[in-house]
């Protein structure tokens, strides 16, 4: 295949290719680059609606792909679309997930370097089903032999049982994703995909026990109710009613009407499968899915303040299918043992104890198993063969988007967060990065205001004062300690701050419409208050020692893999949750920024699930936070291309006769000697310190096609037996 160089194209020349297009393609302007007015938001968001309308959902800002969820299904990613993006360039065909899938694939092949693609937007707004698009999009249309399919079907599969396992109903997205994922692809030297690795990030557990009103735990319960052969359920002991479960009833949300739990069973089944579960295996890991069930319906009372377990049914149960003693589980459900001067201690709860130590339980055998999961999804997915070593890696990320709810948690709190990290990335490397770099280069550029977000991430993770580091220091004090103290401490340091906000005023009134219990922050996204409520022990996220024995003596293979003896002998505190997501988080940010990075900034229409809904107010706003006017600003002032001189000249020396073979002077005057000779005018390009600026595609395309023709003319020469060259 032949592969062009890589570049963004300038208005004229996109102004040509789109003649090339229908005229319904042709609505509004297909990049915002060449919107008339594009300092203009109005014209930005008439734009965008104008396209919606037509069912134009994506459109570009120079390389960036700006998508609008149309909350119903486009014939756009049939075979056919994908051919016609495959090895084309970006400004041929009209802006497509699968452009940007296919750059990122023919950068990585050309300038042989890592590629992610980093897709942002909040709850809803189509982060998932885009990574889905791109997967489809190189299972599709890379090569492959049979080895290579057999890879192809497993990346593809992991999709549907992840999502069964790590997805559920919220009350802004029916299928919304509860953990976070980024997925290398890898690739080998012929461009095919042969491995793939998924790293999670914290999953939230809480679902498992508790659901707001309106939404539901995690799909594969349902799955399993509604879809479950009839022996499956009755070896699991389960009925086919999800609400004769305590864990299924919170939402008071049982049915989706968009999700059919009984076809998306034997979807998930079938994936198992081709991802390599024997039966076995199969029948482990519905065994627990079955058992925290089963957990959420033992029930307690109360005498003397002690707790006991009021009927034995369950039990029976879970003795089965987690494999352990169910005298041994009943005492470890009721009493607490902690080991305290080598000497161990053991304690009756009382209801609400052993109430807590059930669900902590329950949320633990979860969330284990879902780690257990991606890893056996990961060994399904490793390439093993050694002539792969050096394969290319392309990285999906798609995390959980910005949310704000009536009532927000410890896990909105990290979800947001995690957002915060994302949107940081993006100004480091676009908005910043650019300016960065012409200000390094001397190149004359007015510079684009943006709002920084590093200020909110400081707030939160800063060692010492951030919002982490004072929930650990609570978390680890002996003493009174609460969530209510953990609440002061953040007002007596962070009091003041401008993206910290609590019901007491500085004059030390209080602000009426806030609680007592919150704090509130101002996101880049929109100002979200927090409940502290459960804050210390969602971050704490301890198991007490008996229900980890108990465990660790499972005959369960998969629970014996999650629960290590090691962890019993451990003297050292584990890391706190909060603290273990900031470090997988920051690890999240070196990984993508050793790769060259895409983005797809999703958009979400309206808030009730709507196709053809275009809520100005809503998408204002979004496109308010995500940036995307800097972006435009930025984008439409810069230089499609840039190139260090050595790498330019060693390419195109030889088109040059005073280059050709090698210049011996500096190495700018050897670059400007080359391109005074290609006829480049002044305004095409910039000679900076250490690159050289083009600003158009076109003056690019023109050099290396002028590369090309010199290469054939060689070689038809050399076929000719002309040995006399150079
Ligand atoms: P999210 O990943 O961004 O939210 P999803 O990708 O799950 O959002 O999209 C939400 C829903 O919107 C999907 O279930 C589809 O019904 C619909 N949708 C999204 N993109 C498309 C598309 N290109 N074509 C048709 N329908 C689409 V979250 O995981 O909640 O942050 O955490
Ligand atoms: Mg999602």
């Amino acid at each position: 295949m032949k592969y062009r160089p890589l570049v963004v194209a300038s208005d004229g020349v996109r102004a040509m290719m789109e003649s090339a297009l229908t005229a319904r393609d042709r609505v509004g302007v297909q990049d915002f680059v060449l919107l008339e007015n594009y300092t203009s938001e109005a014209a930005f968001i008439e734009n965008l609606r104008k396209r919606f309308k037509e069912n134009l959902i994506y459109t570009y800002i120079g390389s960036v792909l700006v998508s609008v969820n149309p909350y119903k299904d486009l014939e756009i990613y049939t075979k056919n679309h994908m051919e016609r993006y495959r090895g084309v360039n970006f400004y041929e065909v009209s802006p497509h997930i699968y452009a940007v899938s296919d750059n990122a694939y023919r950068s990585m092949r050309t300038e042989r370097k890592d590629q992610c693609i980093l897709i942002s937007g909040e709850s809803g707004a189509g982060k998932t089903e885009a990574s889905k698009k791109i997967l489809q999009y190189y299972a599709v249309t890379c090569p492959a032999s049979e080895h290579v399919q057999t890879i192809k079907d497993r990346l593809l599969q992991s999709n549907p049982v992840l999502e069964a396992f790590g997805n559920a109903k919220t009350l802004r997205n029916d299928n919304s994703s509860r953990f976070g994922k980024y997925m290398d692809i890898q690739f080998d030297f012929k461009g095919a995909p042969v491995g793939g690795h998924i790293i999670n990030y914290l999953l939230e557990k809480s679902r498992v026990v508790h659901q707001n009103h309106g939404e539901r735990n995690f799909h594969i319960f349902y799955q399993i109710i509604e879809g479950g052969e009839e022996d499956l359920l009755r070896r699991l002991g389960l009925e086919r009613n999800s609400q004769q479960y305590q864990y299924l009833v919170k939402g008071n949300c049982p049915k989706v009407s968009s999700i059919n739990d009984r076809s998306d069973w034997k979807v998930v089944r079938k994936a198992l499968a081709v991802i390599g579960f024997n039966d076995d295996e199969v029948e482990e890991l519905l065994n627990i899915i079955a058992s925290v069930l089963h957990l959420g319906n033992v029930q307690y009372k109360e005498e003397e303040g002690y707790a006991y377990i009021t009927s034995d049914t369950q039990i029976k149960y879970l003795a089965r299918l987690l494999g352990v003693n169910g005298t041994v589980l009943t005492e470890a459900l009721t009493h607490k043992k902690i080991i305290a001067k080598g000497e161990e201690l053991v304690s009756p709860l009382n209801l609400e104890q052993s109430s807590s130590a059930r669900d902590a339980l329950s949320k633990a055998v979860y969330g284990r198993t879902f780690t257990w999961l991606v890893n056996k999804i990961n060994a399904s997915l490793a390439y093993t063969d050694e002539s792969h070593k050096d394969a290319s890696v392309i990285g999906l990320l798609d995390i959980y988007g910005f949310e704000v709810f009536q009532h927000n948690s410890f896990e909105q709190f990290c979800i947001n967060y995690c957002n915060e990290k994302l949107q940081q990335l993006f100004i480091e490397l676009t908005l910043k990065s650019e300016q960065e770099e012409y200000e390094a280069e001397g190149i004359t550029w007015e510079p684009v205001q943006y709002f920084n977000n590093k200020i909110i991430c400081d707030l939160v993770e800063e060692k010492f004062k951030g919002i982490i580091s004072i929930l650990d220091e609570e978390c680890l004090r002996p003493g009174d300690a609460s969530d209510v103290t953990f609440l002061q401490k953040l007002e007596d340091t962070l009091g003041g701050h401008p993206h910290f906000v609590t019901h007491k005023l500085a004059d030390g009134k209080t602000r009426k419409v806030m609680g007592r219990e919150e704090f509130r922050l101002l996101h880049y996204a929109g100002e979200v208050n927090y409940n502290v409520n459960g804050f210390l022990d969602k971050n704490n996220d301890l198991l007490f020692r008996n229900l980890k024995e108990v465990m660790c003596m499972s005959e369960n293979k998969i629970l014996t893999q999650c629960f290590d003896r090691d962890e019993l002998s451990d003297k050292k505190r584990p890391d706190t949750a909060a603290t273990q997501f900031k470090a997988s988080l920051a690890k999240l940010m070196e990984i993508l920024m050793s790769k060259e990075p895409s983005y797809v900034r999703c958009i979400k229409p309206n808030d009730s699930k709507q196709a053809v809904r275009f809520d100005e107010v809503l998408i204002r706003h979004q496109v308010k936070y995500l940036g995307l006017m800097e972006n435009l600003r930025v984008r439409r002032a810069g230089f499609a291309y840039r190139r260090r001189y050595e790498t330019f000249l060693q390419r195109y020396k030889s088109l040059c006769p005073e280059t050709w073979p090698n210049w011996n002077g500096k190495l700018s005057d050897g670059v400007s000697t080359l391109v005074k000779h290609l006829g480049y005018k002044p305004e095409e390009y910039k000679l900076g310190r250490s690159k050289i600026f083009i600003r158009f595609p076109k003056t690019l395309f023109a050099t290396e096609d002028a590369l090309e023709t010199r290469k054939h003319g060689l070689a038809t020469k050399l076929q000719a037996g002309w040995k006399g060259y150079c």
